[in-house]
């Protein structure tokens, strides 16, 4: 039997620590080898040290499980990299470049690079921002996605590295906490209402922005990365919808279970970010590729984060 043996890349990161475990699912427990600059202690499996910035120990791990998948989710996210421009773009950039090098020369036969709503700005239609619309991102962030999104193309059509991308909106999920993004407000609100105290949101009440539930961010990482290669028509990256609020929707969502939750709204840099990416996504391409449907809506996203995370708090009072 072929067996994929996979290596995750940023195994500890928000979206990295769940679909890691997706992927065990997938692929078998001991087909998967995380990795990241530290080892988590909540972690079950094969798991090694890697400093993606260090080629030859990304090539040392390849080599020794004979890696055949790549996904490489460590990234500096869009809030955090604006605070140290030049240092966001060599990592994410020098990450990037060493996972595309390290395969091109390898076992390894399919990367999944993920992409961000962060790669347009401004001039793109920012209502059902289409698939090709222009990218003039604004952060250091969106530029090193928007040349990420480039590389993937270059080395498919250069050496036919099978690269796969998703332009991911705001992860939300009740299993990781996010890092320096700005959408990480629509997490940390459900994090402070069902802890019962008030929260002070740095986005407008009106800032509306595209958002998926984890569970369907995963599903449809796992479902692109087993789509037939010839389904795969872009090679850039997809764009991919799931719902779209704003924070005062999500707070009337969240109110119908704690009718006095409290929010008030202290805008601060984030918002300058936010306000120049896209309120909703067109992604009929990622449909009609790959069969992308997401399932959860703000409701039904909302009624399991408030259940999952009640389940969290009152497992850490118990300890
Ligand atoms: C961020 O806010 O930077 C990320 C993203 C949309 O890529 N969550």
């Amino acid at each position: 039997m072929n067996e994929d043996i996979i290596l995750v890349i940023g195994s500890n990161g928000q979206l990295g620590s769940v679909l890691t475990r997706e992927l065990q699912k997938v692929h078998g427990h001991d087909n998967v080898i995380a990795s990241d600059l530290y080892v988590d202690s909540c972690f079950s499996g094969l798991f090694e040290i890697l400093d993606a910035t260090k080629i030859t120990d990304i090539q040392r791990i390849v080599k020794q499980y004979s890696v055949t998948q790549i996904y490489h989710l460590a990234a500096i996210l869009s809030a955090k990299g604006e605070e140290k421009p030049l240092s966001t773009w060599n990592l994410n950039i020098k990450m990037m470049l060493n996972v595309f090098e390290a395969a091109r020369f390898s076992t390894v036969n399919k990367v999944f690079f993920p992409s961000s709503i962060a790669v347009f700005g401004d001039k793109a239609l920012l209502e059902q921002t289409p698939q090709s619309a222009c990218l003039n991102p604004a952060t250091v962030y969106g530029i090193s996605k928007a040349a990420g999104e480039n590389w993937a193309q270059y080395y498919h059509t250069n050496y036919g590295l099978d690269i796969r991308s998703i332009r991911y909106p705001g992860i939300i999920g009740h299993q990781s906490m996010p890092g320096g993004g700005t959408t990480d407000y629509a997490l940390d609100i459900y994090h402070s209402a069902v802890r019962l105290e008030s929260y002070s949101c740095f986005l407008k009440a009106e800032t509306k922005l595209p958002m998926i539930f984890m569970d369907d961010a995963v599903r449809a990482t796992v479902e692109l990365m087993k789509a037939p290669k010839e389904n795969i028509k872009i090679r850039t990256a997809y764009n991919l919808g799931a719902m779209s609020f704003d924070p005062s929707e999500i707070t009337a969502e969240i109110k119908q279970t704690y009718p006095d939750f409290i929010v008030d709204y202290c805008p601060d840099s984030r918002q300058l970010i936010a306000d120049k990416w896209p309120k909703s996504i067109d992604d009929s391409e990622a449909r009609s590729d790959w069969g992308w449907k997401p399932e959860y809506n703000l409701t039904t996203m909302t009624t399991e984060m408030i259940e999952k995370l009640k389940e969290k708090y009152n497992t850490i009072k118990l300890k």
